[in-house]
């Protein structure tokens, strides 16, 4: 599990040299830019009920097969496993957010994630349908113009939808 700094260094390190001067700009350009990141994520993490919650209820509402007797949300249980698997996802999403990169989403979330739908029959592109409404959901909230002082967040705001398109194109 990296962050964008260790990344970095690892990389470095496995060629034994030292970090380069575009690392470099690059790592202070994040850090410089570091009260945005810290800002998404905690509105994201604020508002995380609300994002799953609506993304799930517009899923059902496209998909409601999920939720009719047979299917994949159908009976409690599996409709809190299913909410419960959404938040675990967002959660993940949030930390590649933090540490400003996927790793963590991918080696503790993401790996095996198909493999295991595959085993319990619940339909892949059905969660990357649920992870992709969660996406919009988030970046609007985090991009949120109102009562902030409006800045370019446009590389951070691509970042994050690349965590919740990985996460997508995991499970699809
Ligand atoms: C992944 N999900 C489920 C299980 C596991 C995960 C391991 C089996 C064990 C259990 O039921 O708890 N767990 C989850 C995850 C991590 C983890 C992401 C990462 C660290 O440890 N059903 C639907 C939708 C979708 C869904 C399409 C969007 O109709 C999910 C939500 N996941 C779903 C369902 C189950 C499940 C389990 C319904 C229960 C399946 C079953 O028992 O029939």
């Amino acid at each position: 599990m990296f962050d964008a700094f260790t990344r970095v260094v690892s990389q470095a390190d496995a060629r034994g040299e030292y970090l380069s001067s575009s690392q470099l700009d690059a790592l202070s350009a994040m850090v410089a830019d570091s009260n945005k990141r810290m800002d998404s994520v905690n509105r994201i993490t604020s508002n995380a009920s609300t994002i799953v919650a609506n993304a799930a209820r517009s899923l059902f509402a496209e998909q409601p097969q999920l939720i009719t007797p047979g299917g994949n949300a159908y009976t409690s249980r599996r409709m809190a496993a299913c909410l419960r698997d959404m938040e675990i996802i967002l959660r993940y999403v949030t930390y590649a957010t933090f540490s400003g990169d996927g790793s963590v989403l991918d080696d503790r979330c993401l790996n095996g994630l198909r493999e295991t739908y595959v085993a319990l029959g619940v339909p892949g592109a059905s969660v990357a349908a649920g992870v992709s409404k969660m996406k919009e959901a988030a970046l609007s909230i985090a991009n949120d113009r109102n009562g902030v002082t409006a800045g370019d967040c446009s590389a951070l705001m691509s970042e994050i939808a690349s965590y919740f398109d990985r996460a997508a194109a995991a499970v699809a």
